[in-house]
């Protein structure tokens, strides 16, 4: 806990890097609230009740974080500490977050907003916030050893800049990044705009998340730090499906999602169903001019994408990354491939000497989804999820847009699983098997 004690032990140490009477003045001013998290639900939108208004996005199995307003200006308070995080239900994971959550609180803010932003580190170890796509002062920028001190645990820092351009970014720690944000350091950050914008269009449903990556050992609880490509959790917002939110819109709704990629891969997002444009990055709104159709986008390391579309077909459509390891939980890479093996006879004889051995993967692994396999506590399962039709065989970076004719007007729970129209569902027919 940083005591106000501690406060005004750093306004004095390192209070060269700000004006001095805005230390004065704000070292005067107890900090503002540090309002945690316990929940991974995906908390309702965050209407602004002072300050400009603006449409609140909704942030899928996370939250916004909560302001005051001091002399105009929108002060906020991050925590940076260990947090335990319920990545899919049975399935916990000690993480390191912000404000009890991993990833921390979506940060909303209005073009044009002075923004200060406190962050009390509980690490044991130091760390800054780079507050990614901002335009900012170089001081504010937030990497440790080159525009500041890392912030000692037990410290708090103030960060202070105006939101000069409205878009899509996000924050993260800039002080052994490898770590931290292999341990699940990151955040969401959105500018609204404060006036109608060319670029930018009014929208019924706004959703974000980051796409992120952890390796935990199958029982175990802590991510390995040092991994570089052999991740075995694909994330959204440090969830896997089926622990993965719906995106519940109502049937004709302008829909816009923001995807931030904090891995060390590109992910193609896949949507069904519809098409939809690239709107806006990192970088700013994109021109209408430069706008193409897609169903698929990649979203590189580093980079930050807004996808627009209106939801002009009922149903559940399937919204996931287009490489298929990453719809997958906790797999080992060293799985042989025994398509088209018979190995009944080896079975048999393996049995003999381990009686619970199974033989997997003779028929694809489609199996290892419904099969009773004994996991160590604490796993998620490989390929996770029921549907209305049985399994879904998909896990980690995978979930569903759900259309409904029926969903009011900013209503984002959960309507169910579609039903479909009589007569419109794949189906058998009868038909001779073929002669091969
Ligand atoms: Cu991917």
């Amino acid at each position: 806990m940083t005591t106000r004690r501690d406060f005004f032990q750093w306004a004095g140490i390192a209070g060269g890097a700000l004006a001095s009477t805005a230390v004065s003045r704000v070292a005067l001013a107890a900090l503002p609230e540090a309002v945690l998290q316990a929940s991974p639900a995906t908390a309702r939108p965050l209407t602004p009740a002072t300050g400009r208004p603006y449409a609140p996005v909704v942030t899928l199995n996370g939250w916004s974080l909560p302001w005051r307003m001091r002399d105009g200006v929108k002060e906020f308070h991050l925590v940076a500490e260990p947090v335990v995080r319920e990545m899919a239900p049975g399935f916990r994971a000690h993480l390191w977050g912000y404000n009890g959550q991993s990833p921390g609180p979506t940060i909303e803010v209005v073009h044009g907003d002075r923004v200060r932003i406190y962050v009390t580190n509980r690490l044991p170890e130091h760390t800054s916030i780079h507050w990614h796509g901002q335009r900012l002062p170089n001081g504010m920028d937030g990497v440790t050893g080159l525009t500041q001190p890392g912030i000692p645990a037990g410290k708090t820092f103030m960060y202070e800049f105006v939101a000069r351009r409205p878009g899509t970014f996000m924050y993260h720690p800039h002080g052994d990044e490898m770590v931290q944000m292999a341990m699940g350091m990151m955040g969401f950050w959105v500018t609204h705009p404060r006036e109608p914008h060319p670029a930018i269009d009014t929208v019924q449903r706004d959703f974000c998340f980051l796409l992120n990556a952890f390796d935990i050992e199958p029982g175990a609880a802590t991510p390995r730090v040092a991994t570089m490509t052999d991740f075995n959790l694909w994330g959204w917002n440090s969830r896997v499906f089926p622990g993965i939110d719906t995106l519940n819109v109502r049937l004709h709704d302008k829909v816009r999602i923001r995807v931030g990629n904090l891995t060390m891969t590109n992910h193609p997002i896949h949507l069904h169903g519809h098409e939809f444009t690239v709107t806006g990055t990192d970088g700013g709104p994109v021109p209408r001019s430069a706008r193409w159709p897609e169903v698929s986008t990649d979203i590189a390391v580093g980079q930050m994408r807004q996808i627009e579309f209106v939801a002009d077909e009922e149903g559940d459509w399937a919204l996931h990354c287009h490489k298929s390891h990453h719809t997958m939980n906790a797999m080992g890479h060293a799985v042989p491939t025994l398509i088209g093996v018979d190995h009944r006879g080896l079975a048999r004889q393996v049995h003999d000497l381990i009686p619970d051995y199974m033989v997997m993967g003779e028929r694809g692994m489609a199996d290892m989804t419904e099969m009773e396999m004994p996991i160590p506590d604490n796993t998620v399962p490989m390929m996770g999820g029921i549907g209305p039709f049985g399994s879904v065989e998909m896990g980690g970076m995978f979930s569903v847009l759900k259309v409904r004719r029926g969903q009011k007007p900013g209503d984002t729970t959960d309507p169910g699983w579609f039903r479909h129209p009589p007569g419109t569902v794949a189906h058998e027919v009868p038909a001779p098997t073929p002669s091969t």
